[in-house]
């Protein structure tokens, strides 16, 4: 981009420069900054940005890597009674590909001068948020395929309209993981269908499945457009690039046919067509439990963040030994510089 680099950039906070000459040069930035983004631009990592720019990232980046990597927990809890060595297989890639969109996203948060370990503290400490869905236990075989069609699904009516995110490394990032998500989406969609096609328990259990993931996959989106604290900044930046209430509705309308070819239904009576709009009408959500679970209240937030907190723990082996292998080897400290 044509963005100033901070690089170039010079007089700020130097000896014997005037506010006022401050002043003139923060706002001469944030007006290449501003030509930037309203001509679809990206933002580089050494551009100049507004530090409220760069914090929103950093929370958004973060949020969104914690779930990828705490999203391993409901469906590695399925691995070792996966119905066969073909799903077991596939599964045990699905959770290593979430590890992989882990490691995009906090390298794509590090590019704003935030360290890994300073995201994952936060996460541990509770003082950074993950996707609320992942507070919901997977009780039965069918949820791997629930979560696999609702939940990457909704992953992916998100996070399509983020690869044109204004900012370069997360929306390049988006780019790959949203094409890792198709096929999860798929192998979820497939693995309910197989369970919808077979004995009467085996439907059961699929629709149990979709029942219980529905309305949080709807939460997913996030809070009523008319409740969401970043939205209307978010979007004036290009980060995002519809509201929560918009992409929810995409989603709504995507699903309901395909729910149709699967044989299930969803649980919302209110749900149908509205000729007039164009889209699904559909019930309301219970924001009381959507609520709750971002305060800590979930089925499962004690345990994602006990298991989370005790697998770094254990990792701390691996982290010492990449250290000093590093330093081994170029007499430098610090992970992957082997
Ligand atoms: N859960 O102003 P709002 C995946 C928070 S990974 C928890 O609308 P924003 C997958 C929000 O952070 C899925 N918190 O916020 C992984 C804010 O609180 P703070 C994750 C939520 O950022 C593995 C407050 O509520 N995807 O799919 O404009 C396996 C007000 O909200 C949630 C991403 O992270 C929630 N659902 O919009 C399978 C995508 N919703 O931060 C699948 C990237 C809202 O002020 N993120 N909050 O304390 C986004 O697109 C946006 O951040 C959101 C929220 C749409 C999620």
């Amino acid at each position: 981009m044509t963005a100033v680099t901070a690089a170039t950039t010079g007089t700020t906070g130097a000896p014997g420069v005037s506010d006022t000459a401050v002043a003139a040069e923060q706002a001469a930035y944030e007006a290449v900054f501003d030509a930037a983004v309203a001509a679809d631009e990206r933002i580089e990592p050494r551009d100049w940005m507004p530090e409220a720019y760069r914090a929103s990232l950093v929370r958004q980046i973060a949020q969104h890597a914690h779930s990828e990597i705490i999203g391993m927990q409901p469906e590695a809890n399925w691995i070792t009674r996966a119905p066969s060595l073909r799903r077991k297989a596939i599964l045990m890639a699905k959770v290593q590909d979430e590890a992989g969109h882990g490691l995009y996203l906090y390298s794509a948060a590090e590019t704003l001068g935030t360290s890994r370990d300073e995201l994952l503290d936060k996460l541990h400490s509770g003082r950074q948020k993950y996707s609320s869905i992942f507070n919901y236990p997977t009780l039965t075989w069918a949820d791997v395929g629930a979560i696999g069609w609702l939940v990457d699904g909704a992953a992916i009516t998100n996070q399509v309209p983020l690869c044109r995110c204004s900012y370069g490394p997360y929306a390049r990032a988006m780019v790959r993981v949203c094409k890792e998500e198709s096929f999860h989406q798929r192998q979820g969609y497939e693995a309910l269908l197989a369970l919808s096609n077979g004995t009467e328990a085996q439907h059961a259990m699929a629709q149990d499945a979709v029942n219980r993931w529905w309305w949080p996959s709807l939460m997913m989106f996030g809070p009523p457009d008319d409740e969401s604290t970043h939205t209307a900044q978010a979007m004036a930046w290009k980060i995002k690039r519809h509201t929560n209430d918009e992409l929810r509705q995409r989603f709504v309308d995507i699903a309901v046919p395909q729910a149709e070819a699967l044989g299930l239904t969803l649980p919302d009576p209110d749900l149908r067509w509205n000729e007039e709009r164009g889209h699904y009408d559909f019930g309301p959500i219970d924001w009381t439990e959507f609520w709750a679970v971002l305060k800590g209240n979930g089925p499962c937030n004690d345990q994602r963040l006990s298991k989370r907190r005790q697998a770094h723990e254990d990792g701390a082996w691996v982290r010492e030994a990449a250290a000093a292998y590093a330093e081994k080897h170029t007499g430098q400290h610090g992970e992957g510089q082997a």
